[in-house]
């Protein structure tokens, strides 16, 4: 049932000024008409314009909410069918109401992403848009949120369109010599270098995930250190808030606590720490015993030494418990940022030097000194393996990077039977297959339970 009438919340299920129902499929205008005080007028409301009602419930009489109806009618339209999309007031019991009166008069609820798959099934958007819609709407930051704008602007899709054309071609050309293998040239109709150009092209497509990602989903960065180093205040000053307890009393904080920051477009979950020492107090052990845990879970750790004491035996044995050898991070681990804290205090001493490994940071959390150079080396420590503002193109989407990975092998064989001089019909399944993929990818060549696994994940009203 393609153009059946959908409804669904739009915004969040939560009390606010405005709410917005959204409605879509063949004869929608009219069945919502129906359900106002003003059905001729509403019906009539041309695509592109508003107007006011009353929502009247056609079983009690009642008025349940004023309203202002936005109509749009196919094809001219998010979905490609007619849709509504009703303003109401943003009350939780009367948007309940209003989508209960649809859903008794011939609306049904809609899917997660049901709008949107529409839309792909209509032909107004590829499926690398159709995914860009919800990461917009995950995205974290305003990096994240404009990668995911230019996908949605059809940055994916232009590439994966282009690439597919230089391949169409060397299949056209393909195809007329296995059709007349009477003309046979002698030449082979692939160009190698064309191969190796849409190649190279889909490999740093497929590269630009990890950068995807890291806008998107982010990392998670722990500061840990003894007692008293800084780390609560450092939290603090990441945050530029005063969120977590400072004190002189050593063992402040016991539970680890964390927070998002946003470093240079990069969403960071933050994890300030109990500090680590002996203790035989059995809350702060457990604190202890949870920091380890945080530690050993995150991505970069910030391990903090207070400058004014300098490092101690203890920081020497839990920066080698870390995979820390003094000289630096052994191979094995987990990326360690060692950072000298205090240095605004007149007599804080130097660091020590770190032969072979990645020297202190000097910071003041109190100053704010050196907290920004501190912040510049985590982003270099965590990516990004592009640079934000590159314009490139980049997927944040695991199918569209294993189809993208699919195509390179299937090109690395294009180009392995070239180089063995392999008869151009068993290479132009080779080429076929990059050419499948790609299909795949904007949605021109796909199955039914990839568009439920693609849309699964949208959001109700989207
Ligand atoms: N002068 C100066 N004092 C600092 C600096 N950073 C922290 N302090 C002080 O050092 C003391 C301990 O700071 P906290 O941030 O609570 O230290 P912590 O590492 O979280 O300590 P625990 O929670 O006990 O593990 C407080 O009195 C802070 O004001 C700094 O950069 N300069
Ligand atoms: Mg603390």
């Amino acid at each position: 049932m393609e153009h059946d009438l959908i409804a669904a919340l739009a915004t969040p299920f939560a009390s606010g000024a405005l709410a917005v129902i959204r409605t879509s499929g063949d004869r929608c205008i009219e069945s919502l008409a129906l359900l106002t005080d003003r059905p001729d007028a509403i019906a009539a409301i041309p695509g592109g314009r508003i107007k006011r009602a009353t929502v009247i419930d056609p079983d009690s009489g009642l008025a349940v909410d004023e309203v202002v109806i936005a109509v749009f009618r196919g094809p001219h339209s998010y979905t490609g069918e007619d849709v509504a999309e009703i303003s109401c007031h943003g009350s939780v019991p009367g948007i309940r109401r209003i989508l209960d009166i649809l859903f008794r008069n011939g609306f049904r609820p809609a899917d997660p992403g049901e709008f949107t798959q529409r839309a792909f099934l209509a032909g107004k958007i590829d499926l690398t848009r159709a995914e860009a819609v919800q990461e917009i709407v995950s995205s974290q930051t305003a990096v994240g949120h404009e990668m995911a704008l230019r996908r949605l602007g059809g940055s994916i899709e232009a590439t994966v369109r282009g690439i597919t054309d230089d391949l169409v071609q060397i299949m056209a050309r393909v195809a007329i010599q296995l059709d007349y293998p009477e003309e046979e040239t002698g030449e082979i109709p692939i160009d190698p270098k064309t191969v190796a150009a849409a190649r190279a092209r889909l490999s740093a497509l497929a590269g630009s995930y990890r950068t995807g990602r890291l806008y998107q989903e982010g990392v998670s960065v722990a500061i840990a250190g003894q007692t008293n180093a800084g780390k609560s205040s450092l939290f603090n000053a990441f945050l530029k808030e005063d969120r977590a307890i400072v004190s002189d009393i050593h063992g402040t904080t016991r539970d680890y606590i964390s927070s998002r920051v946003d470093f240079r477009g990069i969403p960071v979950e933050i994890y300030d720490t109990a500090g680590l020492r002996e203790t035989s107090e059995t809350i702060e052990e457990e604190g202890i015993r949870r920091t380890r845990t945080v530690v050993r879970g995150t991505d970069v750790v910030v391990y903090l030494v207070d400058g004014t004491t300098g490092m101690t035996a203890e920081d020497d044995q839990i920066l080698a418990e870390l995979g820390w050898d003094g000289d630096g991070p052994t191979s094995t681990a987990s990326r360690l940022i060692p950072v000298w804290n205090k240095i605004d205090v007149p007599g804080c001493k130097e660091p020590p030097p770190v032969s072979g490994g990645s020297p202190f940071s000097r910071v003041s959390a109190t100053t704010m000194e050196g907290v920004d150079a501190l912040v510049e080396r985590i982003v270099a420590e965590i990516g990004p393996v592009q640079p934000e503002r590159s314009g490139a193109p980049v997927i944040d989407s695991l199918r569209q990077k294993n189809l993208l990975e699919r195509a390179v092998v299937a090109l690395d064989d294009v180009a392995t039977g070239l180089a063995a001089g392999m008869p151009v019909d068993a290479i132009s399944v080779d080429l076929q297959e990059a050419l499948h993929a790609l299909g795949e990818i904007i949605g021109e060549v796909t199955s039914e339970d990839v568009l439920d696994a693609v849309f699964s994940g949208f959001c109700v009203g989207k």
